[in-house]
């Protein structure tokens, strides 16, 4: 973020990123290929790869969305930070951040032992579409939206998954777990079962403007009913924005493990910044190793289920 400004290529922002978390965090592995996706490029979800490598150079008035995770001796972090690459948010940049901020903050609110994740996820969906029908961009009723599959236009993914020596890790449909649905939206979903404390998932509620959703969508009656075409026309090449939270499940609640910020005015510690000072401070991807109790339990559940074998020395944990 501190380093990011027009002129930048989105792939100079994926190499500070990577040196970063290796230098001061300690991660020599990412959790997953970086995902810098800035304009346009924020609508394309699993932008990043090789046919589409980060290569835009980022422009004055995009939005950057950069999905980004290290790994910390075996452990996945997996993070997503939206912000404009000039630093100045425009009107409509801040009625879709809000959208998705509200959505996270429900969620982290409702979430806890007992709660059925795809529950969180339309709770998440209908936060977010009550805030874009606010801004003028959506019209009728929320409950409607959601039974004619509006809600899917806008975040065709689901609202987050397991996370654990994988990034989207194992266990999201087990026998005598709920199975996938098929609804829209909702058939995404790495996972439909119950909280229960000791879970980490990620919370990423994210709205797009992805062209091909809003032709469907046009061309369906059933949905075009609900969206006010003149104004979202302003949002053709907006990309997105996603805030994605690594997320504890405790007895009582949420505890949420990313040290990021995500309002205005949240404090930005110049240490996280590679051109400033350096300071020994905790990286924001490296809880696991103040959890190390839960990681020995994770280990012997893992174990157990015979999925995989994991030796955590071998990536470099240690007792410091
Ligand atoms: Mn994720």
């Amino acid at each position: 973020m501190w380093m990011v400004k027009p002129g930048v290529a989105e792939f100079q922002a994926e190499a500070e990123f990577l040196h970063y978390a290796y230098a001061t965090g300690g991660c020599r592995h990412v959790s997953y290929t970086c995902i810098c996706g800035s304009g346009e490029n924020g609508s394309i979800l699993h932008y990043g790869h090789a046919g589409a490598p980060n290569n835009k150079v980022i422009k004055d008035g995009d939005m950057c969305l950069f999905d980004m995770g290290g790994n910390y001796a075996g452990y996945a972090a997996d993070i997503t930070c939206s912000f404009p690459a000039n630093g100045k948010f425009t009107e409509d940049q801040k009625i879709v951040y809000n959208a998705v901020l509200d959505a996270r903050d429900a969620v982290l609110q409702a979430a806890k032992p007992g709660v059925l994740w795809s529950d969180m996820h339309l709770l998440a969906n209908r936060v977010m579409l009550e805030a874009l029908k606010k801004a003028d961009l959506l019209q009728g009723d929320v409950e409607d939206m959601i039974r004619a599959g509006v809600h899917a236009v806008f975040q065709p993914h689901g609202l987050g998954h397991f996370l654990g020596l994988d990034v989207h890790d194992v266990g999201g449909y087990l026998p005598g777990h709920p199975e996938r649905s098929s609804e829209p939206g909702l058939s995404k979903l790495r996972t439909a079962r119950p909280l229960k404390a000791g879970m980490v998932l990620t919370v990423e509620p994210g709205c797009y403007f992805i062209d091909w959703l809003l032709q469907k969508a046009k061309a369906d009656p059933a949905q075009a009913k609900f969206i006010n075409w003149a104004n979202i026309e302003r949002f053709r090449g907006f990309g997105g924005v996603r805030i994605e939270d690594d997320v504890l499940i405790t007895e009582t609640g949420t505890e949420n493990l990313t040290e990021v910020p995500r309002t205005k005015g949240s404090r930005v510690r110049r240490n996280q910044c590679p051109d400033g000072k350096r300071r020994q401070h905790r990286p924001p991807w490296n809880f696991w190793l103040e959890r190390r109790s839960f990681i020995h339990k994770f280990q012997v559940i893992v174990r157990s289920n015979k999925i995989i074998h994991h030796t955590p020395n071998r990536s470099g944990y240690s007792k410091n």
